[in-house]
Formats: structure tokens, sequence, C-alpha cells
């Protein structure tokens, strides 16, 4: 994509890695530019439409909130997961050698009021090194209102909680729902076009959205170091594609090659 500049803000040479240490989370700001905020709006709307249609209260939680590996459908999530802003703020925090784990549209629309209950999100699918982390971009502006985030700060400091899910058991859906001390936790309120990046120890949730009139969507990304393995799964590697450095692993190497090449860049 020839206009990357004109879709995402430059990151940061140095972001605060310090904090990031201390509370398990960094409130990036602003990462993508009016235009880029627009453009992903309309490629993921798209999608979310030709798969999921309307919000459906008859519909469970993953029907109506989750469209996987978005980056097949968006070319300008494409650009923006492999080689925008979030790379950049993973391999500072993570180290030189990098892959995409996870892209999603994880969408609240109006009427959606079903909350999302505190977990880590290493304990959906453990990885280990323990330092992957998930980039939330907010696609509206979002707050208590229309179910925005809410973290418990410096809660990555006590560690993996529980094993977590075996995200190679496909059988049923299956949440987790931690009882956490409320006493601590904060909203996360952002507006359209900001990020927020956190650890997988990082305990969150959000409540449903119970705005008449707001959507409330969000894209979801992973990363990982690259050679970073599925703990639940005899410590295979997850596959995901390599976005800085080297891997051990070649197929790591392979994914997604050919995309990644694709835009020529
Ligand atoms: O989108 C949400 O409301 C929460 C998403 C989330 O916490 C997750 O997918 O880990």
């Amino acid at each position: 994509m020839k206009d990357r500049n004109r879709l995402f803000f430059r990151t940061p040479d140095e972001i605060e890695e310090r904090a990031y240490a201390e509370q398990g989370f960094l409130h990036l700001g602003r990462v993508l530019t009016d235009a880029g905020l627009e453009a992903m709006r309309t490629e993921s709307m798209a999608a979310w439409r030709a798969e999921k249609g309307e919000f459906d209260p008859a519909k469970t939680w993953l029907q109506n909130s989750l469209l996987s590996d978005i980056h097949h459908r968006s070319a300008v999530v494409r650009d923006y997961y492999y080689r925008g802003p979030p790379v950049d703020v993973a391999q500072q925090l993570i180290g030189p050698n990098i892959k995409g784990v996870t892209s999603q549209l994880t969408f609240k629309m109006r009427g959606n009021t079903k909350a999302f209950g505190w977990h880590q999100d290493n304990g959906y699918g453990e990885l280990e090194p323990y330092n992957s982390l998930t980039m939330l971009t907010a696609l509206d502006d979002t707050d208590e209102s229309n179910g925005c985030l809410w973290i418990v700060p410096a809660s990555h400091q006590r560690g993996q909680i529980e094993p977590g899910l075996n995200l190679a058991d496909k059988q049923a859906e299956k949440s987790i729902e931690l009882v956490v001390d409320e006493s601590t936790a904060i909203p996360v309120p952002m507006q359209a076009g900001e990020a927020i990046v956190f650890h997988c120890w990082m305990l969150h949730k959000s409540q449903g959205n119970f705005s008449p009139d707001r959507d409330r969507r969000i894209l979801f990304l992973r990363y990982a170091d690259a050679d970073a393995v599925e703990v639940y799964n005899n410590r295979r590697p997850r596959i995901g594609p390599l976005l800085r450095g080297n891997t051990k692993f070649p197929e790591v190497e392979r994914f997604e090659s050919d995309l990644l090449q694709r835009d020529g860049k």
C-alpha cells in the first residue's frame, strides 16, 4: 500500500518501556490518521457485514462479537498488522524477533449488552515466553456506556493465573471468568483511532454496550516473540507471520510469506 504514511502515524522512537514494565499497559494515543481510520472502518465493516450481518440476540457471543483473521479480508488491516505502528511497539517491548499471532475484530454493536469477563489473554492459549502482547485499536470512541475496556493496572505482575484454555480443543465455546477484586480496576476510554497495548498477563474485561446509538468496534491484534510456543499444545510453535527478525521454526518463516511479499514492501 503506497499511502501507508497517510494511514498511520509514525511510532515514537522510544515508548515508555519502564511504565509498561511496571503497569503492564500503555495508552499509545492516536495511531491512525483520519484517512487510516476511515479506510479501516470501511474495509472492516464490509467484512463484518458479509460474514456477520446485524447483531442478533439469539446468536452466541462468538457469533455476535468476533471475526478472526481480519487481515485476510482487509488490505489496510494487513498493512497495519504486518508493518504498522503495532509492530514497532511490539519490537520495542518484546525484542527483535516478532511474529503476529492474532488479528480479529472484536465488535460490540449497539444492542450487544453481553459482558466479556475478567481474563488474561494468555489464558486463551498460553504462549511462552511470557511477553506476548495485545494491541487494541479503537474504530469508535469507546467509554463506559458502550463497553470500553477495563483493566487492573500492574496485575500482570501476578503472572499466569491459571493454565488457560486449550485452544486446540475446539469442541465448545469456552470462556474464562476470573474473580477479581475490582477496587483497583479502571476503565480505559479511547477515542477512535487511538490504541492501547497490554501485557499477556494483564487482567482485563469489558462490559456490555448499553448505548442506544453507538457501536463499539475494536481491532484486536496480538504479537509474540517469533519463537513463542503453545504451552497447551505440547510446546509446538505458534504459527503466525514472521514480521521482524528471525525464527528457528521454518514453518513460521514460511507462514503467509506470499501475503507478506504481495504488497511489495
Ligand atoms: O472486545 C472486548 O470487549 C474485549 C476483548 C478482550 O478482552 C479480548 O478479546 O481479550
